[in-house]
């Protein structure tokens, strides 16, 4: 198969540092996105399984942990990095929120190197294919692309949507030629990604064309750097990372959603820029992670319907009911329905985390034996359990805590 040089990759010379003064830096491009918003309530992409196909992935980085591997070029089976700019796409998607370096949009995210680049960046479309195969068979939740050419590959394209069939994301930069997109970004099943720049503008270099399906912010972005510790690039490559890190974030909290339903997520909340509706420069609008939609009770997820009670008068939330958004094991993240902010408690300050029940029997008696307070009927709605003994539940209603059971 075809060689071929991939044009046009980071356009402004990377200004190259050995350290990064703390504090932790949070580049520019997840606040407009709302990634940082979605950090808030507990989101990192944990588990969603990414692989980048570049020049490889540093394995020495302080900053990122890779989960695995493969080379497809045929002068090495080391998938390090040999050129940095897979290490640098890595880190803008993956890096650890650690208080140093960057942070990442999806630092919980495993991502897999597959080196299918050389030092130079040149590929051919073979290898592709074969490392395409092996997201397949590993069973990858998004396949990441941040090169572009504009040579068509027909073994590309039935690759590419074999992946896309078996239900896994494929995500592409639309090229830095200030042209037509370029593939992969211009097949069917890649979400082609143009790039704005910090006043939320066409960045003069991105390519531009009727497949543009999101824009992202793509200009002056620290990430990781192979060989320095950290640089600062611009390019559609920022761009398409910013849309496959916002993709992990929401496969982790939608994680039953197919690939054509979280695609299509992105494309219905994203922020219309430009001529109104779709259109040739920035496509559905600007990525944005759907907050709303993150917030919003979950039948499927039961952990993010509960509230818990805090009782510890050392805690600003003593006596507090709070809705629980995510748990990661012992640590739950709230919101505080009363100021609206979302915090973090620590287990100790836990006592009863409560499940939520429907009751339906209407005036019909339920009441334990052994309860503190009889009543006569209990209207039906749904109420907030306690305590639990077998069968009854402990709530809290008009009359005070009684015991019902649920049938
Ligand atoms: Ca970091
Ligand atoms: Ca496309
Ligand atoms: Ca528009």
């Amino acid at each position: 198969m075809k060689n071929f040089l991939l044009a046009s990759l980071l356009l402004t010379s990377p200004i190259q540092v050995d350290n990064i003064e703390q504090p932790e830096i949070t580049n520019w491009g997840s606040v407009p996105t709302k990634v940082t918003e979605a950090h808030q309530l507990g989101y990192s992409g944990k588990g969603v399984k990414i692989s980048i196909l570049d020049t490889g992935v540093t394995q020495n980085h302080p900053d990122l942990d890779l989960s695995g591997g493969q080379s497809f070029v045929p002068y090495t089976t080391n998938y390090e990095d040999d050129h940095g700019h897979g290490s640098y796409v890595a880190g803008l998607i993956g890096a650890k929120h650690n208080n140093i370096g960057i942070k990442g949009i999806a630092p919980g995210s495993e991502i897999y190197s597959l080196k299918t680049l050389d030092s130079k960046r040149k590929g051919n479309f073979e290898d592709i294919v074969k490392a395409i195969e092996w997201s397949i068979d590993n069973k990858m939740d998004i396949i990441h692309f941040s090169w572009s050419t504009e040579i068509y590959s027909p073994e590309l394209e039935a690759a590419l949507n074999r992946a896309y069939e078996n239900g896994i994301l494929i995500v592409g930069s639309a090229g830095n030629t200030n042209r037509d997109v370029r593939y992969p970004a211009k097949f069917d099943s890649v979400i082609a990604v143009s790039a704005i720049n910090q006043n939320i503008e066409k960045a003069g270099f991105s390519c531009f064309g009727p497949e543009i399906e999101l824009a992202a912010p793509g200009v002056s972005m620290y990430s990781l750097d192979e060989s320095h510790l950290y640089s600062t690039s611009s390019g559609t490559t920022l761009a398409s990372a910013h849309v496959t890190g916002i993709l992990a974030l929401l496969k982790e909290r939608f994680p039953e959603k197919s690939n054509i339903d979280l695609r299509q997520l992105l494309q219905s909340t994203a922020l219309d820029l430009g001529e109104v509706g779709r259109d040739s420069h920035f496509g559905y609008g600007l990525v944005q992670v759907p907050i709303n939609e993150f917030t919003k009770k979950d039948p499927l997820h039961p952990t993010l319907d509960r509230q818990i009670r805090v009782n510890d008068r050392k805690s600003p939330y003593h006596g507090q009911t709070l809705t629980v958004l995510k748990q990661d094991g012992e640590e739950f993240t709230v919101l505080n329905p009363k100021d609206k902010k979302v915090v973090k408690i620590k287990p100790e300050e836990v006592v009863y985390t409560a499940v939520q029940i429907v009751h339906t029997n209407t005036r019909k008696a339920m009441y334990h034996k052994k309860a503190d307070t009889k009543i006569g009927y209990l209207d039906p709605g749904t109420y907030f359990a306690y305590r639990k003994n077998g069968d009854w539940y402990r709530i809290h209603t008009d009359f005070g805590y009684v015991w019902i059971k649920i049938q």
